[in-house]
């Protein structure tokens, strides 16, 4: 495939980031329900609640365990809102578009507020 003329010199320049896709309606409602989970004193949901709470998606255990793996980014075991967001996300997808549960988290599903560098 021929390179398009503005995209000559992409070999020298940084790949565009993708945008986080959770965003808006979706992100709100994904909120509105963290808000109604137990949470430690860093505002954060247990693992164990946020697998109680993605039960309800019709998931089986290991495709919510591969989802709370993916979705706790820092890997603290804990979740705030945005990797709950990224959780309930995947459930969604995953429950209802018959998306794959992937191996590494897609960087359009890293929060901005995870991405260190990335
Ligand atoms: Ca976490």
């Amino acid at each position: 495939m021929a390179p398009l003329q503005t995209q000559t010199r992409a070999q020298d320049e940084e790949e565009p980031k993708p945008e986080w896709k959770v965003t808006g309606e979706a992100y709100s409602k994904y909120a509105q329900y963290f808000e109604t989970m137990a949470k430690d004193v860093y505002g954060r949901a247990t693992g164990r609640d946020v697998a109680q709470f993605l039960t309800q998606s019709g998931l089986n255990k290991p495709v919510i365990a591969g989802i709370l793996e993916l979705a706790d980014i820092d890997r603290d075991t804990m979740f705030d809102c945005d990797e709950f967001a990224v959780a309930m996300h995947l459930a969604l997808i995953i429950s209802k578009r018959g998306f794959a549960l992937p191996d590494r988290l897609p960087l359009w599903l890293v929060p901005k507020s995870k991405r260190h560098g990335a």
